[in-house]
């Protein structure tokens, strides 16, 4: 073994793979319990070290496990213009995780000859980390596993969110147009963006600048403070579940609402009032109100996306620009949010696999592509040429509508999923169509639909095709669920391993809440049945 990897060989000892089990790159990077996660980030910060040599470029570095309980941990690397991991990195990222000890340095010099990597170049690497009280100690192994290459330098931004990290690699990466390389850039460029889109006009119609935002005790609330302390003149955030003694994500957050479908804890629903949720690394965004009925009603991720590509098309089309916005979604949309673009917003729909990369990479083949995961997971893309279209407009002279445009594309962190840059396109918009809550549910109304968890021997069992909507192993169960969704009028349901915790998803939708309720236990027990469920019976 080259002397260049004696280091890796030296710092793996206080770091060794006694997981007992694989580890995979997922959805959303690795993810488990915090207890045996110490290896893979002491090989996650080795590997992104590599990385950035390879790219000659700044990688990022986020531990977390988002939506997941305080006890689960997790890391993911951010590419160099803010995109996830590439395909191919994941696969090594899996391998080397998993390696017993002892083959590891070996196996990091395999990587810097089989992927073409020259050590001279300097490595740069951002790190960041949630709330978790394990993350400080895995944010050392990963420090100490980047210190096992030469010649990198490591910026330790400690607490910041998910999106704000992927912020901070893509304005070191050169795109200085996008904005400064601080947390302090990204307070501004999002606040300034707000105050400018909503303009000099006050509130009108029904809207009210004042909502209450769940932090779900994370690092949202930090970013969100900052960035409320600015914008307080002309919108008022009152934050609960803002930290200690609360916990992270417990009858909390984003995830908590949308798959529970009611309020958090914290906080007291009052008609006319409007609520949102982040996550635990504020990447996710729910709306939710009482309506006139003292009724919990849901504004998701659909609902959200639809608002954006509803409001973006017309400005468009005022501003007089030949720009194609597009919207993505997943097997999870609504049905309803999904006939409501394409027959009334006559805008064309995407339908990818769960995961914000996947959806990312579709909506780039729009001019403006607005995607969205229904649980809030999504933001929106302009490409150069409409950047530019709207730029030359308002150049041009008096377009208001273009105007309008270039502000909100300030407000939107382009990057990735950020639920605080979300939350201030969704007031601006409101804000300028003078709506509440209510009128924006308006909009389109949701099928009853309901998610459930299943615990199998083996998640993977479940092989899916079609963007997740049909499932091809094992034999039978898709001709299951078809006949359990034909009973039941508008009903549909899909099955999927889920890609953050060791368990099976199951979606249902209906045309009342009662079948969405009975088709998604039907299909549950389905799973159990045929995939080995373990533990009670659904
Ligand atoms: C992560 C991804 C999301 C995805 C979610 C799915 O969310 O970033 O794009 O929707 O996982 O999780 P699962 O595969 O368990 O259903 P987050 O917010 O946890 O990073």
């Amino acid at each position: 073994m080259s002397a260049s990897f004696a280091k890796v060989e030296e710092l793996s000892t206080r770091y060794p793979n006694s997981a007992g089990k694989v580890i995979g790159y997922g959805t959303a990077g690795f993810r488990d319990k915090a207890s045996i996660l110490d290896h893979v980030m002491f090989r996650v910060g080795i590997l992104s070290a590599l990385r950035s040599k390879q790219k000659n470029a700044t990688i990022g570095v986020m531990i977390t496990a988002s939506h997941n309980p305080e006890d689960d941990n997790g890391v993911k690397l951010v590419d160099p213009e803010g995109e996830m991991l590439e395909n191919a990195w994941e696969k090594i990222a899996t391998k080397v995780a998993n390696l017993d000890d002892s083959k590891l340095a070996s196996a990091v010099e395999d990587v810097v000859k089989t992927t073409g990597i020259d050590l001279g170049v300097k490595g740069s690497i951002f790190v960041a980390r949630d709330t978790r009280e394990s993350s400080p100690r895995l944010t050392q192994a990963v420090l100490d596993g980047i210190s096992c290459i030469d010649n990198c330098e490591v910026v330790n931004w400690d607490l910041a969110s998910t999106p704000v990290l992927h912020y901070l690699v893509v304005c070191r990466n050169g795109n200085e147009a996008y904005g400064k390389c601080s947390k302090a850039g990204y307070y501004d460029k999002l606040s300034s963006g707000f105050l400018t889109s909503i303009g000099s006009k006050s509130a009108q119609g029904a809207y009210k600048p004042i909502i209450t935002v769940d932090c779900a005790n994370g690092i949202g609330a930090v970013e969100i403070r900052e960035i409320g302390n600015k914008i307080s003149n002309d919108l008022k955030l009152t934050l609960v579940n803002d930290g200690k003694p609360g916990i992270l994500n417990h009858n909390c957050g984003a995830d908590f609402v949308k798959v529970q479908q009611t309020f958090p804890e914290n906080v007291t629903p009052a008609p006319g009032e409007r609520f949102a949720s982040l996550d635990g690394d504020a990447d996710r965004l729910i709306y939710y109100y009482f309506d006139s009925n003292s009724k919990f009603k849901m504004l998701d991720g659909d609902k959200i996306s639809l608002l954006f590509a509803e409001h973006l098309s017309e400005l468009t089309k005022h501003a007089n620009l030949q720009l194609k916005t597009g919207v993505v979604q997943t097997a999870y949309a609504n049905g309803s949010s999904t006939n409501y673009a394409q027959d009334v917003l006559k805008i064309p729909v995407a339908c990818e696999p769960t995961g914000v990369k996947h959806l990312h990479h579709a909506a780039q083949a729009f001019d403006i592509g607005v995607y969205f995961e229904a649980n809030g997971h999504g933001t929106v893309l302009f490409s150069n040429n409409a950047i530019a279209s709207v730029r030359d407009a308002v150049k041009s002279g008096d377009n208001k509508p273009a105007q309008e445009l270039l502000s909100f594309m300030d407000i939107i962190n382009s990057t990735v999923g950020d639920a605080i840059s979300d939350l201030l396109g969704v007031e601006a918009i409101l804000y300028s169509k003078g709506w509440s809550a209510q009128d924006w549910d308006n909009m389109y109304t949701d099928l009853p639909n309901r998610q459930l968890k299943v615990s199998v021997e083996d998640r993977n069992v479940i092989k899916t095709a079609d963007a997740e909507r049909k499932c091809v192993s094992p034999l039978g169960l898709q001709d299951k669920i078809d006949q359990l969704a034909g009973k039941y009028q508008n009903g549909r349901s899909f099955v999927r391993p889920s890609g953050t915790e060791d368990i099976v998803r199951v979606y249902a939708e209906a045309n009342t809440q009662g079948n969405a309720d009975a088709l998604g236990k039907e299909v549950a027990a389905a799973v159990y049945e045929l995939c080995r469920g373990v533990g009670p019976k659904p």
